[in-house]
């Protein structure tokens, strides 16, 4: 039984080395040439992921009897999953009673024994 969560997701940080400016300027005799380039201004990139970050879909189905929801789904980045419409169930049968097909949502999914399961829902703005 193989039961592997994935709540880890890659927050890249990216590290600017700053290079050092070399300045060999060598030119025969007698010809020295000062060379100022040190000034590096630097894009900052400071903008943190959320914790949980929700991916983006449209709900196909609502399938109250059996507890799933059918979504056609953007990409999930904690589950490493390409854009794609799949079955998954929800963790709180309740969720299925907060949406219907057609609708714009929000969610988080997550892999629970082996099973893609909704953990966290919500309605987007249609
Ligand atoms: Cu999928």
């Amino acid at each position: 039984m193989k039961s592997f969560k994935t709540t880890l997701f890659a927050l890249t940080v990216f590290a600017c080395a700053a290079t050092a400016a070399h300045a060999a300027d060598q030119m025969g005799e007698g010809h020295a040439m000062p060379q100022m380039s040190g000034d590096h201004a630097m894009p900052q990139m400071a903008q943190p992921m959320a914790s949980a970050p929700l991916s983006e879909g449209v709900v196909r189905k609502v399938n109250k009897s059996a507890g799933k929801l059918t979504i056609k789904h953007g990409p999930l980045l904690n589950l490493d999953m390409m854009p794609m419409t799949m079955v998954f169930r929800v963790k709180d049968p309740a969720m299925l009673d907060q949406v219907k097909a057609g609708d714009n949502i929000r969610f988080l999914a997550e892999s629970i024994n082996g099973a893609l399961t909704v953990v966290t829902l919500e309605k987007a703005a249609p």
